[in-house]
């Protein structure tokens, strides 16, 4: 199958430089060489709090201040990170194909400041924030000191960051627009995710499904790996980079 170097088949590239719609997912993988770390590898953000005991509503309610102090941890964490070159390889691939969806479970924001266009953020955005009460958007927070949560200063209510939780619904809209591209892709890469949290992982499946060529990049195979066309293993900041330079070569051919 290979006849170039490179960690991926010919076949994801011409399927690519041919396709019409071409669809992304991304995971907390992608932001790595950002230096964000991920959820799920050693040492990530999971393997300090469990997902129970920070990324939900009872958690929140429980111990507010805590919760906000995590966000505000992650905040500074990722704004003072810049995008790293798998972003802007995506970023540049959307350019390539004339209809580019990128769906993202990140909420750090980095793809849109490495000037990807189409995003959608199912997973929220951490710059934003709102009262859990009055529904009211709240500006930056102030530093935040133990059992002082931030509070909504139009009615008292505790601000929160505007994430989706684990047990809250995704945003209707967002989700069904990713859904249905995902029917429609050409081409379907899930990238830098380990595919356990649904029901974003359902994306590649189905895109697959509907008959998208679907290849997941990540450092290791994940759960679904098994049931995509490829799975292709490295770096996304390595292996992105590689096959837009694939994409565009052999366009030039
Ligand atoms: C919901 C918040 C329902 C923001 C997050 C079946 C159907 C529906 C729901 C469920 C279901 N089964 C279980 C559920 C419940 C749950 C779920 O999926 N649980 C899992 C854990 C089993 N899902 C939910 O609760 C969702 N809500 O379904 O509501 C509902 C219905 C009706 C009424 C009410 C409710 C909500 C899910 C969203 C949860 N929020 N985050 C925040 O704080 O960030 S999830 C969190 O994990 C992240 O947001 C991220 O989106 C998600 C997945 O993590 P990854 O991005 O994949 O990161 P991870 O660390 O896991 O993996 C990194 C990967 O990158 C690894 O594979 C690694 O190898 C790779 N990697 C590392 N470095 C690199 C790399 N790859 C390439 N290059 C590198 N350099
Ligand atoms: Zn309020």
């Amino acid at each position: 199958m290979e006849s170039n170097a490179a960690p991926f088949s010919d076949t994801l590239v011409e399927r690519l430089a041919n396709a019409r719609r071409v669809g992304v997912l991304t995971g907390a993988g992608v932001s790595a060489e950002s230096g964000i770390s991920t959820f799920r590898d050693a040492g990530g953000l999971w393997s300090k709090f469990k997902p129970g005991e920070l990324a939900n509503v009872e958690a929140f309610l429980n111990n507010p201040d805590l919760v906000q102090r995590w966000y505000q941890e992650r905040r500074q964490i990722s704004g003072a990170a810049q995008p790293n070159p798998g972003h802007y390889a995506l970023a540049a691939l959307e350019k390539e194909i004339p209809e580019f969806v990128l769906v993202t479970q990140n909420v750090d924001g980095l793809h849109a400041r490495a000037g990807s266009q189409t995003i959608i953020e199912l997973h929220g955005n951490i710059e934003r924030n709102y009262c859990i009460d009055c529904l009211k958007s709240v500006a930056a927070l102030d530093e935040i000191k133990e059992g002082q949560p931030a509070v909504c200063e139009n009615c008292g209510g505790f601000v929160r960051p505007d994430v989706v939780w684990f047990g809250e619904r995704l945003p209707a809209t967002l989700l069904e627009t990713a859904m249905g591209f995902a029917t429609r892709a050409d081409v379907f890469l899930s990238v830098g995710t380990s595919s356990v949290v649904y029901p974003a992982a359902e994306l590649p499946l189905i895109a697959r499904d509907y008959g998208a060529y679907v290849a997941e990049i990540n450092r290791e195979k994940t759960e679904i790996g098994h049931m995509l066309n490829e799975t292709v293993l490295g770096s996304s900041g390595i292996v992105l980079p590689q096959l837009l330079e694939a994409v565009i070569s052999l366009r030039k051919s």
